[in-house]
């Protein structure tokens, strides 16, 4: 028997279960966590479970046995998702996109990796050299951009602090020729505060040795910076990253202006403001000196930036002094809008050396793309704020896509092929008006504060039943501060504290900035910082907010996201220590309901598990019938399938749709493959046979 029916391992696809209940989805996912068998379709839908362990899975030998071979054939993988992706996108021209959810930690970004990993080894039989340097510049830029894009959280050591869509573009041979990289906002703040226990990005550990050096080498001084609690390899880490830049083609002139930038940002971290009867002043002015040195400006643009705010008033232009802190407040949103800025510098730099270049679909075909998706998962943390609400809500879009278009996809198919399925759906929340009421009060002229936000939140949403805080229910225990309300994800119930809900929804940085990052002599930081040209009088436009924009580039990404055919990964984390021994029941389970994995398997298991048209069905299987092997007479393909089925005695398990005809459990298509098999062997041994002359 194939491993993947065998009992001892489990059900290898959840639509096998005797009976679909939580207490036996639950018993399936266990057995086969504590036998090392961390995936499990449903379906076409890989359930994963983080072993928190190297599995010696995803070596040369595993991908060998994968590649080009159907979903059901071996067991449930990364590699067998991958490669139906794969497929669709080269057979059948598709343009495909696997996207990967789960909760932080949950593996997701390996998943990526593996699944990138994949798709790299599968392609370029002929080695052509083009296709090599573009295989080579996708994987190398993940190693980048984790990091100075990841860093240690409370739930995950690598936790990734941006989102990302990266397509790959094929060409008709089905060899990778490009990619673009979209990132979805960065959790910036991390630059400059983190939790109890987190680090910042691990750009900056990885990079000490060297920035330490740099800024030694300029001015004797070392900013005060700690690079303990390190779970994670920081050296070796830097030597990739520095070899994977190099790689992909930053000049040394970028490479330097990137530790520039990150030895500024340590140096702005030590910068402290007081004053002198009216005047705001630099208490370690030293520190300026530094950063002059390392912005390519001079000392005294820096200072005056930090405190002092060019406003126009009428025809005048006047320097405004900043208070303390004001000046704080610049200081930090520099520090923030740096990173960002250099961040999303870095993603343009890749993406200028992976885009597809000279591509002519009319000589060449047409040029198909696989996405592949992999965000920040949901969170709670002690404390949530702004970033960890647009997080969640990235987290509740990608959850409504995929009962768009697993749960209810499958619906559709069934009806225009005539054939009902009972509705099992549950309704998710949408949480409207939570990013419009931000920008309302943003909009509000006067003094905006987070309270403004908070009654506006209290009024609008006073009668949502997913929505409540500390002035609607004094009596909930759980609200323990004015400033806290409570929402409830799909995911869980998270407390979030209004604190600065306001400062980083408007993400101001004072033109000040802008014109001095933009007048440095270091072209590199120069061309960071273009909007820096525009003098005081020529900047009009209230810039979107931060909400808006994260709103619109998530309204984006669906909308890419739906117009692709989709293979999903859910995946799961077992438990919140990281042990691949423990499989914290609850904790599980919670994930598994919310996933609405019980209803995926439902809808799989009312609907069928498998459809194909009836050509390709009839290609796959004719020759285990007499009457349709090697052709068939009969009036149609449909007609010689049903026959096909009817010879096999299956036929209680297939229904017939206009198009196409569905088979209700795997065990079927199990058999179908083995009948085959068994056929294919026989008609090698005849054929041999024939050749030796022996028949
Ligand atoms: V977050 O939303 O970015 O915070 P992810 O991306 O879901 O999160 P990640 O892939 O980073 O989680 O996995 C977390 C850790 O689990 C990894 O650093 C590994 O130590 C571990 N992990 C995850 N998947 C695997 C795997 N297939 N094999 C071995 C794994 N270890
Ligand atoms: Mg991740």
């Amino acid at each position: 028997m194939a491993e993947h029916e065998s009992l001892e391992f489990g059900k290898a696809d959840f639509v096998l279960l005797d009976s679909v209940s939580l207490e036996e989805f639950m018993a399936n996912l266990k057995l086969r966590f504590e036998k090392g068998r961390i995936y499990t379709y449903i379906g076409e839908v890989v359930v994963s479970v983080n072993p928190y362990r190297a599995m010696n899975i995803y070596g040369r030998d595993t991908i060998e046995q994968y590649k080009g071979r159907e979903l059901y054939e071996r067991p449930p993988h990364l590699f067998a998702i991958a490669d139906a992706a794969y497929k669709a996108m080269k057979r059948r021209n598709k343009d495909t996109c696997i996207v990967i959810s789960g909760e932080s930690g949950a593996g997701k970004t390996e998943a990526s990796k593996y699944i990138m990993q994949y798709i790299a080894a599968i392609t370029n039989p002929g080695q052509r050299a083009e296709v090599e340097r573009v295989k080579n510049m996708l994987l190398k830029s993940n190693c980048v951009l984790e990091a100075f894009g990841n860093a240690k959280t409370n739930r995950n050591d690598n936790s990734s602090r941006f989102g990302k869509y990266m397509d790959i573009n094929f060409d008709f041979k089905g060899d990778p020729i490009g990619g673009h990289i979209n990132n979805y906002l960065l959790e910036k703040s991390r630059v400059i505060f983190q939790q109890e226990g987190e680090r910042s990005f691990h750009s900056f550990y990885q990079n000490v040795p060297i920035v330490s050096s740099l800024i030694v080498l300029i001015i004797h001084s070392v900013p005060s910076f700690d690079p303990s609690q390190s779970s994670i390899n920081d050296g070796a880490d830097f030597k990739a990253v520095a070899d994977a830049m190099k790689v992909i083609g930053f000049t040394p002139d970028e490479i330097q202006t990137v530790y520039k930038v990150l030895a500024t940002i340590l140096h702005l971290g030590n910068l402290t403001f007081g004053v002198d009867g009216d005047t705001t002043l630099i208490e370690n002015s030293k520190v300026v000196a530094v950063i002059g040195v390392l912005l390519a400006t001079k000392e005294e643009n820096v200072e005056k930036a930090l405190l002092y705010r060019t406003v126009a008033t009428g025809r005048d232009v006047i320097d405004k002094q900043h208070t303390t802190q004001e000046a704080s407040y610049g200081r930090d949103a520099l520090a923030k809008a740096m990173y960002e800025r250099m961040f999303c510098w870095i993603v343009g730099r890749i993406n200028d050396v992976i885009e597809v270049k000279n591509y002519d679909a009319k000589v060449h075909g047409k040029n198909t793309v696989i996405g592949v998706l992999d965000i920040y998962g949901f969170e709670i943390f002690q404390n949530n704020s702004f970033e960890q609400f647009c997080i969640n809500y990235c987290n509740e879009k990608l959850q409504q896509l995929f009962i768009q278009l697993v749960l209810r996809q499958e619906q559709e198919e069934y009806h225009c092929n005539d054939i009902l399925i009972p509705c099992f759906l549950s309704a998710w929340l949408q949480h409207k008006g939570i990013f419009s009421v931000l920008d309302e009060a943003c909009m509000n002229v006067g003094k905006v504060t987070d309270e403004v936000f908070l009654q506006g939140l209290n009024s609008k949403l006073a009668k949502h039943a997913h929505y409540t805080s500390r002035k609607l229910s004094p009596t909930d225990k759980s609200l323990e501060f004015d400033r806290d309300f409570r929402i409830r994800h799909y995911a869980g119930d998270v407390m979030y504290s209004v604190v600065g809900f306001i400062d980083k929804n408007k993400d101001t940085l004072f033109q000040d900035f802008k014109r001095l990052l933009y007048n440095s002599s270091n072209p590199v930081l120069k061309m960071m910082w273009p909007e820096g040209k525009l003098s005081i009088t020529e900047v009009t436009k209230r810039p979107l907010t931060a909400a808006t924009l994260f709103k619109n580039s998530m309204i984006a990404l669906v909308e890419n996201l739906a117009c692709k055919e989709p293979y999903y990964v859910r995946c799961i984390k077992p438990n919140d220590v990281k042990s691949p021994l423990l499989f914290e029941h609850e904790r599980c389970r919670h994930q598994v309901e919310y996933l609405g994995l019980l209803e995926n398997v439902r809808v799989r298991r009312a609907g069928f598990a498998n459809r194909q048209d009836y050509p390709r069905f009839l290609q796959r299987y004719k020759m285990i019938s007499e009457f349709t092997w090697p052709n068939h007479d009969l009036p149609s393909d449909k007609e010689a399938v049903k026959r096909l089925v009817q010879g096999c005695g299956f036929e209680h398990d297939v229904a017939y749709g206009k198009t196409k005809v569905f088979v209700r459990t795997p065990r079927t298509l199990f058999c179908l493959e083995e009948q085959r098999d068994e056929m294919v062997g026989r008609i090698v041994l005849f054929l041999q046979k024939v050749w030796r002359g022996t028949i």
